[in-house]
């Protein structure tokens, strides 16, 4: 509906300010965000917060090093200057414990009164899996398609946010749903359940109507690459019938061929048109309870 007239809200955020904490880089998430916030008639404020002072997270510190401002102040501080207040905040992907504190997340839920979205945190990034679910539900040409996460190599460790978000609302849909990865890429077994874990991916891709590739470094070994295997590259051969996905940005010849990502195929496009939607959705909500 929202995107069939996206403009039908237009007055719903009127005099309503987003503020978008960005912590780390982001094209999709920060540009589909403003202009979901935008189309509701709401003004958007971003700021990067490494252009602002260092701010320290720890409580009963001693504050004579490199931090500046405590996040205590800080978020109280922010919040005043809009309705909706959301944040991107990566794991350090050092210490698992520390990471699924979720410390700038929570701290920001602790200090402040008004929603927060979450724009991808340590363990999670809900809006990149509630797109990837409306992308789905556009393109799905049976009522129960098959639906295959597979891990690819990558020359970084990466955050296993996307995948566990995408597993958690695969697993809420009328799909057959499934996973690959090499061994010890075993994601956190309280968000997998009781989902299918394949570690030859060939057995795994069987007959798959949409494949989900994407990278990330090691939960059980912590934050660890253990392989940079390029037989888990995802190519044309393997894909078969399938439809692509990823989240993006994606690294070419690495974790995906030239050819599945210029084929028609590849959806990674309506996929990030989708964000805005998705983000609308959410937005849409939030500010109906303001
Ligand atoms: C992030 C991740 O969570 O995997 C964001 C995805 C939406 N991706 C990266 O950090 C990729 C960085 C790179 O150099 O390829």
């Amino acid at each position: 509906m929202l995107k069939d007239s996206p403009y039908k809200f237009d007055q719903l955020g009127k005099c309503k300010t987003l503020l978008m904490l960005f912590f780390n880089s982001s094209l999709r998430t920060r540009l589909s965000t403003e202009k979901a916030a935008l189309q509701l008639g709401m003004d958007v404020i971003t700021l990067n917060v490494n252009d602002a002072w260092k701010l320290e997270l720890e409580d009963g510190t001693t504050m004579n090093l490199d931090t500046s401002e405590h996040i205590k102040e800080a978020a109280q501080v922010v919040s005043q200057y809009a309705d909706i207040i959301a944040v991107r905040a990566f794991p350090g992907l050092e210490n698992r414990k520390d990471d699924e504190k979720e410390i700038i997340i929570n701290s920001f839920k602790k200090y402040v009164s008004i929603p927060l979205v979450n724009l991808e945190s340590s363990t999670e990034h809900p809006l990149q899996a509630l797109t990837d679910a409306i992308t789905i539900e556009e393109l799905k040409t049976k009522k129960r398609p098959k639906v295959v996460l597979s891990w690819a190599p990558h020359p970084k460790a990466l955050p296993q946010a996307v995948a566990n978000s995408f597993a958690t609302m695969m697993q809420q849909l009328d799909v057959d749903f499934c996973i690959t990865h090499p061994k010890g890429y075993e994601l956190n077994s309280q968000i997998t359940k009781d989902t299918p874990i394949h570690y030859d991916q060939k057995e795994a891709l069987k007959d798959a109507d949409f494949v989900y590739v994407k990278n990330w470094s090691s939960y059980s070994d912590y934050g660890k690459i253990l392989s940079q295997d390029p037989d888990w590259m995802l190519t044309q051969y393997k894909l078969a019938q399938a439809k692509f996905m990823h989240c993006l940005p994606v690294r070419r010849n690495v974790v995906v061929t030239d050819e599945v990502l210029d084929s028609e195929q590849s959806i990674v496009i309506q996929q990030a048109k989708n964000r805005t939607f998705a983000a609308q959705a959410v937005l849409k909500e939030l500010l109906k309870e303001l």
